[in-house]
């Protein structure tokens, strides 16, 4: 085994045992979860898979020790800002198009999603080769507000044909299911409603395969009135199957397993966090979020400016969306991740760093 930190494709070595050795070089404390199931072989795979890279026991980068002292986050830094998957960045990103006024005063918001193939690196040595919107998984938060007119321009520059299905109210036309060819266009235009969290994802079959490839994106309508000021953060639960065996090898929010651990999101206390959560994982019915020390206000897909559900744990489907809200009475690192226990070993964990009231 080379000690360059990358095995290729022949070799018999799984996302899994990646993990297993990262885990186990920082501290082991996850090692025996994650080495419950049996380790597939990357050999036979998907013939557009390309060569994957995994360290081996002797290179395998180790998680530099961290203030949470556990040892938690087995894998090491990838360069986020390179292929378009920065989380940090996510968090915080929308995209309100580019505005105008319709005859009659309403905002007309253009926006262009290019769909083509990148390949991504989500741990260290472990290349995916996704399908993005805009090269980036997910793709770009879209937002608006409700009855704004929208025309998305979609151009196919992948390698398959795709296309873009939007949640919410159109014409059957917009539906998004007619697939749009390689090096074909197509624009997209309705108006948005119902206001809410929505959703938006290739639907060309086999829509596992082009979804799991990274071909969806976030959608955010707000309400006529607004919501109250809050320190907004979209964060969307996916999953990737690297050996493309239909189940997944690692887990996160926001593409990268362990990234928030290693970075935790900064927050300060008492301040209203106003948190837009979307289930797109593949392969597993179903994803869930958990917020330690804290309770939060759940309104299911948005739709609803009142809130039935006050809890601290939230399970959603393949597509099911909810904004939760919270604050944190008390500074300090607070852990969220999913409380379907092996994706919380296999990658979807993070911290919260909240700050105290008058601290800079
Ligand atoms: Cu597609």
């Amino acid at each position: 085994m080379p000690n360059d930190g990358v095995v290729t494709m022949g070799d018999n070595v799984s996302r899994r045992g990646f993990l297993r050795l990262a885990a186990a070089g920082a501290g082991g404390l996850m090692a025996g979860a994650l080495g419950r199931r049996a380790a597939p072989s990357l050999a036979g795979s998907a013939p557009d898979m390309v060569a994957q890279g995994a360290p081996g026991p002797a290179a395998a980068p180790v998680a530099a020790p961290m203030e949470h002292g556990s040892g938690l986050g087995a894998v090491g830094d990838v360069p986020v800002r390179l292929p378009g998957i920065d989380p940090m960045r996510y968090l915080t990103h929308f995209d309100w198009g580019k505005a105008s006024r319709l005859p009659g005063g309403r905002t007309l918001r253009e926006y262009q999603l290019i769909a083509a193939d990148h390949e991504i690196e989500i741990a260290p040595g472990v290349k995916f080769p996704a399908w993005a919107y805009n090269a980036q998984v997910p793709g770009p938060t879209l937002r608006a507000r409700e009855g704004d007119r929208l025309r998305i321009k979609f151009i196919n520059a992948g390698s398959h044909p795709h296309n873009i299905h939007f949640h919410g109210f159109h014409a059957a036309g917009m539906d998004g299911i007619e697939p749009i060819p390689t090096g074909k266009s197509f624009v997209y235009e309705f108006d948005a409603e119902p206001f809410g969290l929505q959703l938006y994802h290739c639907h060309v079959q086999p829509l596992k395969r082009h979804i799991h490839k990274g071909l969806y994106g976030t959608f955010i309508i707000d309400p006529r009135q607004g919501r109250k000021p809050a320190r907004e953060l979209v964060m969307m639960m996916n999953g990737f199957d690297t050996n493309f065996d239909s189940e997944n090898e690692m887990y996160a929010v926001n593409t990268i397993p362990f990234y928030y651990v290693r970075y935790p999101i900064p927050v300060k206390q008492d301040e209203l966090i106003r948190l837009y959560l979307v289930n797109i994982t593949e392969f597993d019915p179903i994803n869930s979020f958990h917020l330690h020390a804290n309770f939060f206000d759940v309104y299911r897909t948005g739709t609803r400016l009142t809130t039935a559900e006050f809890t601290d744990t939230i399970m959603l489907a393949q597509g099911e969306r909810a904004i939760l809200e919270f604050r944190y009475k008390r500074p300090g690192q607070f852990m969220f991740h999913a409380h379907v226990s092996e994706f919380t070993e296999l990658g979807w964990m993070g911290f919260f760093e909240v700050t105290a009231n008058g601290a800079t």
